[in-house]
């Protein structure tokens, strides 16, 4: 071990002085393993000592957690002859891409090895595809760790965490040697002292692993929104019955209100896309603030905002449409960066407003996938007092599964036959909507309006709506 430790401080894989990590916080130790590819025989040497301290155990395939990972596991594959499978650090389009290669058979036990584990969120991210696919996973093995906490988060979520080093030791071992004064030493015990991690409660323990979630009902999910348009919306679809949105995309303002009119009673949201009235006048937001509140819908402009911080707000509380003033959800979305959900923020939250943000689209060849589909789940859990969820497609093949549930997931793009439109329109059915994808909402346009009898087809989308949210609660 000890030579090992030396050779990782002469390759500078592991640093000491003042280091600014990711998270802002300053370190006085900084640890880089990607430079072992440099370095054959030491690649081997950290091969050999985590093999040596897993080697008692049963599995039937090892798969390092990408990138840093992956020369490791390949090492040990080759010296010992163990299978290996690959997890796919970017799958493009979830869902319909393997996020696993190689080859293996359900049931089979494997191995997720990694370089250095602090909190050992990027473990789980490896681990929830692998039992995705079918894998059983209960232990992982890291050659360094930063004893921050790791093994705890771990251990929760049922995977046992074999260290072949801690920072503890490699910082006695350097000491000893004359490489690091006691001065140091002790900066870096203070350090992991200080800086324990558990996982962000934006990441439901449970949400790791999506398969085996218990869903909870939307009440209950009521009481864990942050925001109240997103409490009350939980509140009416229970009250209701109801997880229906009717896309209200008609030819004229009179047309909307009297479809909302009409079909208010089955809804528990209306969308509306505002700029397509030729007849909007002043007064439309109150005419149909009216109705909704008869009827106990909340009401949904399907803006897409696109812009910087700043414009946004103008966009949302000025122009002809005030849309601020009369919509419950504006939906947003996440190209700019997050200045836009600030921009909108600003002035939703002074109304209780709520946003969604555009996650996945339903049109065929959008770019709203893979590492795009996540930054915006990282942006929602930065914001949860204003974002209340997103427009999504599949979120059960989101890494992370539909993640935590105080979060609402509306998915567009619904009709009972599947199929699509000439113009790029893909349709999954409400069941497999709600069921298998994991969503919440169907919002559902044409099915109902093009309907011969709109009232029946609302009634009917409401039924077969409603029904997959009560299987998926005893699934
Ligand atoms: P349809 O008639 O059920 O195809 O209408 C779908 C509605 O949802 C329509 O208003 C679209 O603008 C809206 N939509 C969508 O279809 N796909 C998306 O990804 C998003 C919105 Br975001």
């Amino acid at each position: 071990m000890e030579s090992l430790i030396l050779a990782l401080h002469d390759a500078e894989a592991v640093k000491f002085g003042s280091f600014k990590l990711k998270s802002g916080i300053t370190s006085p130790i900084y640890i880089d393993l990607r430079v072992i590819v440099s370095f054959p025989s030491l690649l081997q040497q950290v091969g050999e000592v985590i093999w040596e301290k897993v080697s008692s155990l049963q599995f039937d395939v090892i798969c390092g957690v990408p990138y840093t990972a992956l020369p490791i596991a390949t090492s040990i594959s080759i010296a010992h002859g163990v299978p290996m499978v690959m997890r796919r650090k970017e799958v493009k389009d979830y869902g319909t891409r393997k996020a696993i290669e190689g080859v293996f058979s359900e049931h089979q036990k494997c191995l997720v090895i990694e370089d250095l584990v602090t909190s050992g969120a990027s473990v789980l991210e490896t681990v929830a595809p692998l039992k995705e696919a079918g894998l059983k996973v209960s232990d992982a093995v890291v050659l360094i760790d930063r004893q921050q906490g790791g093994d705890s988060n771990l251990a929760q979520n049922g995977v046992q965490l074999h260290a072949a080093l801690n920072l503890t030791q490699m910082v006695e071992v350097l000491v000893k040697k004359g490489k690091l004064t006691e001065n140091v030493a002790s900066s870096v015990r203070q350090f992991i002292a200080d800086n324990q991690t558990s996982l962000p409660a934006s990441v439901p323990l449970q949400s790791t692993l999506p398969a085996r979630i218990k869903r909870l009902s939307y009440g209950e999910r009521a009481k864990l929104a942050e925001n109240a348009t997103a409490r009350r919306l939980f509140e009416i679809m229970e009250q209701k019955k109801s997880n229906l949105s009717l896309a209200a995309d008609v030819n004229s303002a009179a047309d909307l209100l009297d479809i909302a009119e009409k079909v208010g009673p089955e809804i528990c949201l209306l969308k509306t896309h505002v700029d397509i009235y030729p007849d909007f006048t002043p007064d439309f937001g109150a005419k149909l603030r009216l109705i909704a509140d008869k009827h106990n819908f909340l009401i949904f402009e399907d803006r897409k905002f696109a812009d910087i911080g700043n414009t946004v707000t103008m966009q949302y509380e000025g122009g002809l449409f005030k849309i601020v003033e009369w919509a419950d959800i504006v939906n947003a979305h996440i190209i700019p960066g997050p200045g836009i959900i600030d921009g909108l923020k600003l002035k939703g939250l002074q109304y209780n407003r709520g946003l969604l943000l555009l996650a996945e689209m339903s049109s065929s060849g959008t770019l709203a996938k893979g590492e795009y589909t996540a930054a915006a789940a990282k942006m929602a859990s930065e914001h949860r007092e204003f974002v209340i969820g997103f427009i999504s497609i599949n979120p059960a093949a989101w890494p992370m599964g539909p993640g935590n549930p105080a979060l609402i997931h509306m998915t567009p793009g619904v009709q009972i036959g599947g199929g699509g439109d000439s113009l790029g329109q893909q349709y999954n059915s409400p069941d497999n909507v709600i069921v298998e994808r994991g969503s919440d909402v169907i919002i559902v346009g044409r099915g109902i309006l093009k309907a011969k009898d709109p009232l029946a087809a609302a009634q009917q989308y409401r039924g077969a709506g409603w029904a997959a949210y009560e299987r998926s609660l005893k699934s």
